[in-house]
């Protein structure tokens, strides 16, 4: 009997470790139970017809004959003419008869998905003037299955509003990843260019999945070692498996590596031998990867080794890569997350101050890449005043999926309304309307070369991001990188009904629970527009009492300037004056206590503890009504997500359930340790309809985390 049992276990096997891991993501294909619903499918789809041979078109095949059997249970036959569903580009003659009218504003990425009647007979059609846009719209067609929509009537056209739309992995070459909550680094460079991990190939269709068209493979903190010839062959391989799912290889750059493996004197990008060391090298990566896409630079920043280290300018570093790679169409990423703390006034205004002097001395092929607000992907912040300030330079944006300093993968927290909130905003540069997003896409600017890059989440979890929902980060970066007009709850809306479920009341309480995931995560880290108050190093946990490190700019006493009088730094005419770098429009706003979103309160003003704010209450009061509120919603996830128990697998309930009862230890942590900090200063109590903290602040000041995950190893 027991070897009877143990057999049914063996058969059962491949099934349970198929089990709801997360492995799948978005792409999980599992059979639609209504039969009614299938069987309308079907009649839409009797036949298949792919003209023409290619890597992507079998990619198209394969995941259309995966996706398909999974969700009806059944794959179309094979055909060749014009029947059933058609995938062509534009220009094949099969297509050409069909007379398909495309709005001009077609791209090269770009698809249409259209229902039309040929010869009496209903097709299904998806075109576009690539492979890599049939691609696109082959998974754009599955998603409308996935998400049960009607292909009765469909006329989609789609084309993405930025062109480059780039993960920036911080992967080391030792397997770790800088600021990764999600195990190791999924490139296994000691096993390459020799072994192709299938995660390599599940990795790029994800990708292709959202339109993610290109990939930094390795730290913005370079080892100018990826740039070798052992390396390179690595590289290589990678970039063949991405290839025919139209991701580009871009790499960081190390600034000195012309002297680290080049063994030149110098790195002087004025110097003859030092520009041919860029040419030869850039020549030699061009054979290894032919299409490789170029060059990510983070220069003279915490560190790391730049142009001004020979007295140049980011201009005269950055335009000797771009020379090298000009020849090959590649371009260089040269990031605006530069500051040191020789210049003490207020680190928030540096990029700004070193950039605008720069405007139009850049090539070409140079795009200056902005994180989102002025400090350091902080919870929350403004936006960054070189948005549309910088108008003869193109700007791209650079937003970290990576939850470092937002709960990294303890927490549910959905970064797409933080990202939103950016793109969304007025920057007045070029008039009223001319939007975060409508610089990114060049509309206002005219700028042709554009991009957005997203800090990963990847790691060799199971799950790939850490936490369940956290690949709902890389799934909305991708959605928002394509078409920044989607809202948050339209894409955590297809997201949940593709990742967990259809049943609308399950999606409806999942989109709830992700649209207010991130308030609630400023509310108990922090409100009023506080900022960089984490723990030291690691990034983990409030730590707000940091001070006397080496660098002032580094501690948190710096920017919350807690004192008795009040709270906040003053970044008004009368403080730093780091306003001035914004529009007139948004100077008139700032600088006034009265206009000022409260959002954004204490990242401009020093506010005394007693002042009211809009609702009657004081700063102080306000600050602990704001903590407790942010811990008392996580406390409302627990609750919301028991009465999804039902509805979702057991095993990613369960997952969900264990992460969040830590993140409500961990907000529970944030906002006893701030108030009990801030009261320090504040010398008022508690309000007393607010419970009290259980332990003292000495408590929380003793807590250490020696081995906190994605730290980097130097610091
Ligand atoms: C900071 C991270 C650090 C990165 C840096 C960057 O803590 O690990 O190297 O950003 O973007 O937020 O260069």
């Amino acid at each position: 009997m027991t070897r009877f049992l143990s057999l049914i276990l063996y058969l059962l096997l491949p099934f349970a470790l198929r089990a709801e891991d997360g492995y799948r993501l978005w792409l999980r294909y599992d059979k639609i139970p209504d039969t009614r619903l299938v069987n309308q499918y079907k009649k839409e789809l009797t036949t298949l017809s792919i003209q023409g041979q290619s890597p992507t078109l079998t990619i198209i095949r394969d995941e259309l004959n995966r996706g398909l059997s999974g969700l009806l249970g059944y794959v179309p036959k094979p055909a060749t003419g014009l029947t059933g569903l058609v995938i062509a580009t534009i220009n094949s003659p099969l297509i050409q008869s069909l007379n398909i009218t495309t709005d001009p504003t077609l791209d090269e990425e770009g698809y249409v998905i259209r229902n039309i009647t040929h010869s009496g007979k209903r097709l299904l059609v998806i075109t576009a003037k690539t492979e890599v846009g049939l691609l696109y719209g082959t998974f754009h067609f599955l998603r409308l299955i996935q998400t049960r929509q009607s292909l009765q009537q469909i006329n989609i056209q789609s084309s993405p509003k930025i062109k480059v739309r780039i993960l920036n992995h911080w992967d080391n070459l030792d397997g770790t990843v800088e600021r990764g909550y999600a195990g190791f680094s999924l490139w296994n460079w000691h096993k390459l260019p020799g072994y192709i991990d299938d995660r390599y190939i599940d990795y790029a269709r994800a990708n292709a999945s959202l339109g993610i068209n290109a990939t930094v493979l390795t730290n913005v903190n370079a080892n100018a070692l990826v740039l070798t010839p052992a390396y390179l062959k690595k590289v290589a391989a990678l970039a063949d498996v991405f290839r025919p799912y139209g991701i580009k290889v871009f790499l960081t750059a190390r600034f000195s590596a012309p002297i680290e493996i080049g063994k030149l004197p110098t790195a002087d990008p004025l110097q003859e031998d030092v520009k041919q060391w860029w040419k030869d090298k850039v020549t030699e990566i061009y054979k290894y990867v032919p299409d490789f896409g170029g060059f990510v630079v983070k220069a003279n920043s915490e560190g790391q080794p730049g142009p001004q280290n020979y007295k140049r300018t980011h201009a005269e570093g950055a335009n000797v890569l771009a020379d090298a790679l000009a020849p090959y169409k590649g371009i260089v990423m040269w990031r605006a997350f530069v500051y040191d703390d020789n210049v003490p006034d207020d680190r928030v205004k540096q990029a700004y101050a070193e950039f605008m002097p720069l405007d139009g001395a850049f090539r070409e092929n140079v795009i200056v890449q902005v994180k989102n607000g002025p400090l350091d992907f902080q919870p929350r912040e403004p936006f960054h005043p070189l948005f549309g300030a910088l108008k003869k330079t193109p700007l791209m944006m650079e937003f970290q999926i990576t939850q470092e300093y937002l709960g990294q993968s303890t927490s549910l927290v959905y970064l797409a309304n933080l990202f939103k909130e950016v793109l969304d905003t007025d920057t007045y540069q070029y008039g009223k309307g001319s939007t975060v997003a409508n610089v990114l896409d060049g509309s206002v600017t005219q700028q042709s070369l554009t991009a957005m890059a997203g800090v990963t989440n990847i790691g060799t979890d199971r799950n790939w991001c850490g936490h369940p929902f956290a690949q709902a980060n890389w799934y909305a970066f991708g959605r928002l990188a394509w078409n920044h007009t989607l809202t948050p709850k339209q894409i955590a809306e297809e997201w949940t009904r593709m990742t967990f479920s259809n049943d609308q009341n399950t999606v409806e309480r999942i989109t709830t629970m992700l649209d207010q995931s991130w308030e609630t995560c400023v509310n108990y880290m922090t409100p009023l527009g506080l900022h960089h108050i984490m723990g030291w190093s690691h990034h983990y946990g409030p730590a707000p009492w940091i001070k006397d490190k080496h660098r002032a700019d580094w501690t948190s006493v710096y920017y919350h300037k807690a004192d008795s009088v009040g709270l906040g730094f003053n970044r008004t005419a009368s403080g730093s004056n780091a306003i001035e770098q914004y529009a007139p429009e948004w100077q008139t706003v700032f600088s006034s206590r009265q206009q000022i979103p409260e959002k954004y309160l204490l990242w401009f003003h020093h506010v005394g503890w007693n002042e009211k704010l809009a609702n009657g209450k004081t700063l102080w009061e306000e600050l602990c009504y704001r903590y407790y509120a942010g811990a008392s919603q996580v406390k409302q996830m627990q609750l919301d997500w028991e009465k999804l128990k039902s509805a979702i697998d057991a095993e990613r309930h369960r997952h969900v359930q264990q992460l969040l009862a830590i993140q409500y230890q961990e907000a529970t942590w944030w906002r006893n340790t701030c108030v009990l900090y801030f009261q320090t200063f504040s010398k008022q109590p508690i309000p007393a309809s607010l419970p009290a903290p259980e332990k003292s602040l000495d408590y929380y000041i003793s807590l250490e985390f020696p081995y906190a995950p994605g730290i980097k190893p130097q610091w």
